[in-house]
């Protein structure tokens, strides 16, 4: 069915439980494609066209790259229990990106600098590909005590707007997308590294209740699929057709144009087709001829750079 929503995710993963818990908010079915945490993933990346981060959601041959663009398709298919609630709308999605970029950097650190030296070489070397950079551990090691400070003041400020929101969540009396974002390092801490999460909020108490409360949520209702199965309903579908989005875009990017796209952080592959529509969140891009089919694959504009032929 094209309507199944297809999540390709990792249970480790910090950015696949984001989904996961929205999943779970808005109480929905989807299908599980667990992938190994590092390269290779074939079926993933030829209906990607490239791209190689996890989480991506597919549904049909549509495929929704970066749990920001996930979260909101996941809104626009799905409307009832809205993760962005009145009132949430712009702030959550900031939000979202703190998360995402200082707080869970800092939480990388901490986790990494604890436990590095533990790590297997497949995975340090798969890191040091996805950021063009050396996985250096006596840098991290060394940076993790003023790592672990960051991360207390980033989940001080949880922990303020708890005692004040009115509400069990942080915008008061309904969960949503803000709950779903700034829980993710809390997530990632708590399962990569438990002693230090004990450590570091032991005078944290709205925000422990807080994430206890994430937890009972839950995930929705996940039944596996292998990633071959997941290739094979690409293949056999159509991607949806284009809504007639009014032009709002800065630059003429218009349907048609060949671009390409590519994260502006880490895992900065390039994946080139035409364009399907454009708005100031979201490109959608056409991939023919692949060996899937055809397949749109959609990209949200903030945390990415489309670069089009007339620059
Ligand atoms: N901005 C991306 C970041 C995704 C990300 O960094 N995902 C991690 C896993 S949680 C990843 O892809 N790591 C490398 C890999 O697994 O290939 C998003 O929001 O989806």
């Amino acid at each position: 069915m094209t309507g199944e929503l297809i999540l390709h995710h990792y249970p480790s993963s910090p950015f696949g439980e984001m989904v996961r818990r929205a999943f779970g908010l808005k109480n929905l079915a989807w299908r599980s494609v667990e992938h190994p945490n590092v390269l290779p993933r074939r079926e993933l990346m030829a209906m990607t066209g490239g791209y190689r981060r996890i989480p991506v959601m597919q549904a049909g041959a549509d495929i929704y790259c970066d749990s920001q663009m996930i979260l909101r398709a996941i809104d626009t298919l799905h409307p009832e229990i809205p993760l962005t609630p009145p009132g949430q709308e712009g702030v959550a999605w900031a939000l979202r990106v703190w998360a995402e970029r200082s707080f869970f950097q800092a939480c990388v650190g901490v986790i990494f600098g604890a436990i590095g030296q533990h790590v297997p070489k497949a995975f340090i070397e798969d890191r040091e590909q996805l950021s063009g950079r050396p996985f250096d551990l006596k840098a991290m090691e060394a940076a993790a005590p003023m790592l672990q400070d960051q991360w207390r003041a980033n989940a001080m400020w949880i922990e303020d707007q708890l005692r004040s929101s009115g509400g069990p969540w942080l915008m008061g009396d309904r969960p949503g997308l803000a709950d779903i974002a700034a829980s993710m390092p809390i997530w990632f801490l708590k399962n990569g590294l438990n002693p230090a999460f004990e450590r570091l909020t032991s005078d944290m108490p709205k925000l422990r209740a807080w994430e206890d409360r994430l937890v009972a949520a839950g995930h929705g209702t996940p039944t596996p699929m292998s990633a071959a199965e997941a290739f094979e309903v690409a293949r056999t579908h159509e991607p949806r057709p284009a809504d007639d989005y009014p032009s709002t875009e800065a630059r003429p990017i218009a349907a048609g144009d060949r671009i390409s796209v590519m994260a502006d952080d880490y895992g900065r592959d390039k994946i080139s087709g035409h364009v399907h529509y454009s708005t100031p969140q979201e490109i959608a891009v056409i991939r023919s001829d692949t060996p899937c089919g055809t397949v749109c694959v959609h990209f949200p504009r903030a945390g990415f750079l489309v670069e089009t032929p007339f620059g």
